[in-house]
């Protein structure tokens, strides 16, 4: 791991050097390549381009040193031996990109926990009978969780429980005393305590991001390592509340994945059916959409204009919203979104929130592709507004997909490449282990035992987006391989998911191509994938649950910053991505993030965040570039945990990751 900035841009920056004109590798996806291939020929610009439009990059920004906070400003901080080392406020390097970091964690965390509360009200409105077309899917884990946070069902109707949760559940966005819920009922004593000696215990989500922006603000806090400690808070306040409700609120109203089959990458668009791309976040949306679509009388009016039915698939986090509980198709992630329109396939490209380049409506105006938004938190100038709402949701989605159906005969040239992949996914912390624990018994302990045993070395979280600086997809599958050969069980969540699950390492068979002799075993006998995908980017909740499992479990210690994990994202996009990576430094893990965040400006916040700040929560950051150098430092943390563990040595060597793509 590097720490000083200059060696650092040598690593992150590589696609800089090529001269503009030149066509670096976007892509390791041959049928993305596809694609981009014919919008070169044809002239149609994609985030690729204006990537490139950009450079050379303005170095302040890169390195985090530019601040534009008060209206004295903007002031830059020369990282130069010459020029000014303070703002006109005072403000050094350190102060100014902490507080634009932490700024950074604060927007995230409102991203996240925002699509929670939609999700939560969702099922109050279900609850009160006023959200016509949505039923609880899973009253059961409604009564689990009813039962962890002590809420009596006696005698209750299952709408009678909702509600009551549900109104629970609200306090926790809004809570501006005491602590959120969960950490106490689901992390270990050892690591709540930390926290509360930390002063990181998060009284409510919206609580640390308004104190967030206040100690931000010009003129309040300039203490880096204070600021950051909120930021820490700050992220907290998403991962075990905002993040945490999204995912268990929604295994309630939309219910809980089971692993399931499906198919990946531009080929699911079909030439012959009304094609719908639902591309966002929030399940309220996609999983009506998904029931309309399936409405007889919308499958005989899509008949009536010429198409054999109506296929829709999610681009993004709302795929792996509708993929694990649905079984949809998923057409790609974020760097896919212009190249599933350019297929001139899509009859409508539907949005909700996040994740949603603003350039997708000129894109389309090339095409006969709709873009309709419907959220009243994210409109586009010239898409189609069509406001959702959950009162009249399945109203709108048959009108949505009607708009489709009606759009279908006016495609012109269609060419779909003809690529998919299959894949497995749909795990969540119980089915997992369920299944490790054999087809009888839910038990984390042959997880655990495989781990003191040496037949697994640890557990591996790669999470995150696709970045256009980097070459899609490449990275995500370069560190996942890597991590499977050294016999690491890889667990994923959004678009990086949906990269591997493309490269075919979601599949069950993958484990005999590319992991390790241990982990190949595992995989045999429980009939899982080496690489499990967990869901959307707020179920990044459901890995901090699964490792509190594991230490409750026993033989791996006394909190998470024990375990032999890691996490990584290592083609982060992202404001949510730094959240991500926050609360899980702040659980204990350690974290690769790359491309590096902007703090390289700053030597002192920069020193703090990739080794001080293990003193204080037990993880830390590294912002290594390589994926394949970023796995072994994981590696090498693993190796660390389980010689304090003192577990036993490693069963197998690892298998040597021939990487060809
Ligand atoms: O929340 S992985 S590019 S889609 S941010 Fe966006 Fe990143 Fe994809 Fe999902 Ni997560
Ligand atoms: Fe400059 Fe300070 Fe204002 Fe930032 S807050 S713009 S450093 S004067």
């Amino acid at each position: 791991m590097t720490t000083s900035p200059k060696r650092k841009r040598k690593i992150d920056t590589a696609a800089e050097k090529v001269p503009v004109k030149a066509k670096r590798k976007r892509t390791s996806d041959p049928v993305a390549q596809q694609v981009l291939d014919r919008t070169d020929a044809a002239g149609i610009e994609t985030a690729y381009d204006r990537h490139d439009e950009q450079e050379p990059r303005c170095g302040f920004g890169e390195l985090g040193i530019c601040c534009r906070i008060c209206e004295m400003g903007p002031c830059r901080i020369s990282p130069f031996a010459k020029g000014p080392k303070r703002g006109i406020c005072g403000a050094t390097a350190a102060t100014i990109v902490a507080r634009h970091l932490i700024r950074q964690v604060a927007a995230g965390a409102s991203a996240h926990s925002d699509h929670g509360h939609d999700i939560v009200n969702t099922l109050l409105l279900t609850a009160k009978g006023s959200a016509l077309g949505y039923v609880i899917k899973s009253p059961e884990r409604l009564f689990e969780l009813a039962a962890e946070w002590g809420v009596s069902t006696e005698k209750k109707s299952v709408e009678e429980v909702a509600r009551e949760m549900a109104e629970l559940a609200l306090k926790e966005f809004n809570n501006q005393e005491g602590e959120i819920r969960y950490p106490t009922l689901r992390a270990q004593k050892a690591t709540v305590e930390r926290r509360r000696r930390l002063g990181i215990m998060a009284v409510g989500v919206e609580h640390e991001i308004v104190e967030t922006l206040h100690r931000t603000h010009e003129g309040v806090d300039a203490d880096y390592k204070n600021l950051i400690l909120h930021g820490l808070r700050t992220s907290l306040g998403d991962g075990w509340a905002g993040s945490m409700l999204a995912t268990d609120y929604g295994d309630v109203l939309f219910g809980t994945p089971e692993p399931v089959r499906s198919q990946v990458n531009l080929g699911v668009l079909k030439e012959d059916e009304v094609n719908i791309v639902v591309h966002g976040h929030e399940p309220t949306l996609s999983e009506m959409v998904v029931a309309a679509s399936r409405d007889p009388e919308m499958v005989k009016l899509a008949k009536e204009k010429g198409a054999k039915g109506i296929m829709v698939g999610g681009i993004c986090c709302t795929a792996n919203e509708i993929l694990m509980r649905q079984g949809a198709p998923v057409v790609g992630n974020f760097l896919h979104q212009e190249l599933a329109v350019a297929t001139g396939a899509v009859d409508v490209m539907l949005v909700d929130v996040q994740c949603i380049m603003p350039a997708l409506v000129e894109h389309a105006q090339r095409f006969h592709t709709k873009v309709i938004t419907t959220s009243k938190k994210a409109k586009i100038p010239g898409a189609t507004h069509m406001q959702f709402d959950e009162h009249t949701a399945y109203e709108t989605a048959k009108e949505i997909v009607k708009v489709a159906i009606e759009n279908y005969p006016n495609r012109g040239p269609v060419d779909i490449p003809q690529g998919k992949t299959d894949l497995v996914a749909g795990f969540t912390v119980r089915n997992t282990f369920t299944h490790l624990g054999g087809r009888y018994r839910s038990s984390f302990r042959p997880l655990n035992d495989a781990i003191i045993s040496g037949r697994l070395r640890g557990v591996a979280a790669v999470v995150g987006c696709n970045n256009v600086k980097k070459v899609q997809d490449q990275s995500h599958i370069r560190m996942v391989r890597e991590l499977i050969a050294n016999d690491v069980l890889v667990v994923m969540t959004g678009c990086g998911a949906t990269a591997c699950a493309k490269e075919g390492l979601l599949q069950p068979e993958a484990a005999f191509k590319w992991a390790g002799k241990g982990l190949q075993e595992i995989c045999e006998t429980v009939g899982i994938p080496p690489v499990l995908h967990l869901g959307s980017c707020v179920d990044n909740s459901r890995i901090l649950v699964a490792l509190c499992e594991m230490i409750k479990e026993g033989g791996l210690g006394q909190e998470l910053a024990d375990l032999p994990i890691a996490g990584a994202a290592p083609e982060a996009m992202c404001e949510k991505a730094i959240v991500i990576g926050f609360y899980c430094v702040a659980s204990g893990a350690y974290v690769n993030y790359s491309p590096a965040m902007r703090v390289l400006g700053s030597s002192e916040v920069t020193k703090y965040l990739t080794e001080e700040i293990e003193e204080v929560t037990g993880g830390k950051f590294s912002f290594e570039g390589d994926p394949v150098k970023a796995a072994r430092l994981m590696i090498e943390h693993m190796d660390k945990k389980r010689a304090a563990l003192k577990l036993r040595p490693m069963m197998y060597a690892p298998v040597t990751a021939e990487i060809t793509e």
